[in-house]
């Protein structure tokens, strides 16, 4: 496939579809209909080879030989870091870090930044729409340094309160930490207003772009966060490779997070120094065919244009949201002005996994549970829903395939 940069307004899926090669197969006598790219997306050949190449031309570790295959890798890997922070718009390289993870990166964040500034009485922000991974790394820091955790409401509609926010930002928050589109909801919230109103009161936010970065335009220095996270498992790269973009600044003043090769700069039994931001926050050998499988798949992600992929998922996202709720039964979870990627729905006395159970009988991959978001589902008083959450890749045919599925289930359950 070869779009030139930033010129597609439409996508051309037939083309992309044949750059993909797991999508090209009968799922219990069906075509694939995979509708579970919130949970992970489908590589395209580029990707694959990018790893595959790596392994069989260039395996070595990086940072570490003289030799040319170490060389390589090395170049490889750092370059990949230099993409990266060109597709976030970051300023430096030196403020994106390899991780394992969104997971992670939250992680890393919580022990490095936040928990040596905590203290008894402080507080961290989030909100009632985080998935676990911007819930437990607070709750377990809270636990230890005395602290508070508090949680911004939403509304039914699945929207974020932002007169609470304001409210509850005091000179006791040390850091805001929030989901840039909901994983459970697809809720886009409104992070630049949040980055603002926590930065009049000088307080320093965390954005969990997870299921923002495969869907739209992500610019960290627009948004002036100061850290954002994102996997590439879930942006068409490979799993067991994240993100961490840190401003410098604040990157400059951490604590290493984990320790061991490569994020020192000497180490005596009496006493070791530390590397330079971001190799201080990468210990051991680092994912190096991953990250060298994520640049690529960025740069696949721009080769088609964010912006044509947002309009073609935001034009799927229309007609599914219409032809769901024109399926007996069928309730739609939330109602936000602005939804990305991701819809979640019930129906009437059948319980999600039957439903989800259903569909796969007719090929349809859809997520079927709590979708590691519990509070979201206790908001609603539900104990799960079924996700259909889109990618680049889906068709209006494939919407139409899971509503008749759902049609499907309606029969089964009478
Ligand atoms: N959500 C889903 O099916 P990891 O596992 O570290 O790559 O991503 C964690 C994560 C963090 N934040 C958000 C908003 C997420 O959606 C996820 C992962 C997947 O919804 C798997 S639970």
């Amino acid at each position: 496939m070869s779009v030139p940069a930033g010129t597609a307004t439409t996508l051309n899926c037939e083309t992309i579809r044949a750059d993909f090669p797991a999508l090209h197969q009968d799922v219990n006598g069906h075509p694939l209909v995979y509708l579970d790219n919130a949970a992970t997306t489908q590589k395209p050949q580029a990707v694959i080879d990018a790893v595959r190449s790596f392994y069989e031309h260039d395996c070595s570790n990086v940072h570490r030989g003289v030799h040319a295959l170490s060389q390589r890798a090395t170049v490889a890997f750092e370059s990949s870091r230099t993409s990266i922070k060109n597709f976030l718009g970051a300023r430096d390289s030196r403020e994106i870090v390899f991780t394992r993870s969104t997971t992670e990166a939250i992680n890393l964040v919580a022990h490095s930044f936040v928990g040596p500034r905590l203290n008894p009485g402080d507080e961290v922000l989030i909100t009632e729409m985080e998935h676990h991974s911007n819930i437990v790394p607070w709750q377990l820091l809270c636990d230890e340094k005395g602290a508070s955790l508090r949680i911004v409401p939403m509304t039914d509609d699945a929207e974020l309160i932002l007169e609470e926010f304001e409210k509850m930002i005091s000179e006791r928050t040390r850091i805001v930490s929030v989901v840039h589109v909901s994983n459970a909801l697809g809720t886009v919230n409104p992070v630049e207003e949040i980055i603002r109103l926590a930065h009049d009161k000088g307080v320093p936010v965390m954005v969990d772009g997870a299921q923002a970065v495969p869907h739209m335009k992500v610019d960290v220095e627009a948004l002036d966060c100061d850290f954002y996270a994102f996997s590439s498992h879930k942006v068409y790269g490979p799993t067991g490779i994240g993100v961490l973009f840190g401003k410098r600044e604040r990157l400059l003043k951490m604590k290493p997070y984990q320790g061991g090769g490569d994020m020192i700069l000497s180490v005596s039994f009496e006493r070791t120094t530390f590397n330079e931001p971001p190799h201080r926050f990468e210990a051991g050998t680092p994912n190096i065919e991953g990250a060298i499988g994520l640049a690529k798949a960025l740069e696949y992600i721009d080769d088609l244009g964010i912006d044509a992929i947002q309009a073609h998922e935001q034009s799927l996202l229309e007609h599914a949201t219409q032809a769901i709720l024109e399926v007996p039964g069928v309730r739609l979870i939330g109602a936000p002005q602005h939804r990305a990627g991701a819809l979640s729905f019930v129906m009437e006395d059948i319980h999600p996994h039957d439903i989800g159970t259903i569909l796969d009988q007719e090929g349809v991959a859809v997520r079927a549970g709590h979708h590691c978001a519990q509070p979201v589902m206790q908001h609603f008083n539900l104990s799960a829903t079924v996700r259909a959450s889109f990618g680049l890749y889906n068709r209006v045919d494939e919407i139409d395939a899971l509503v008749k599925g759902l049609h499907s289930v309606r029969e089964v359950f009478g």
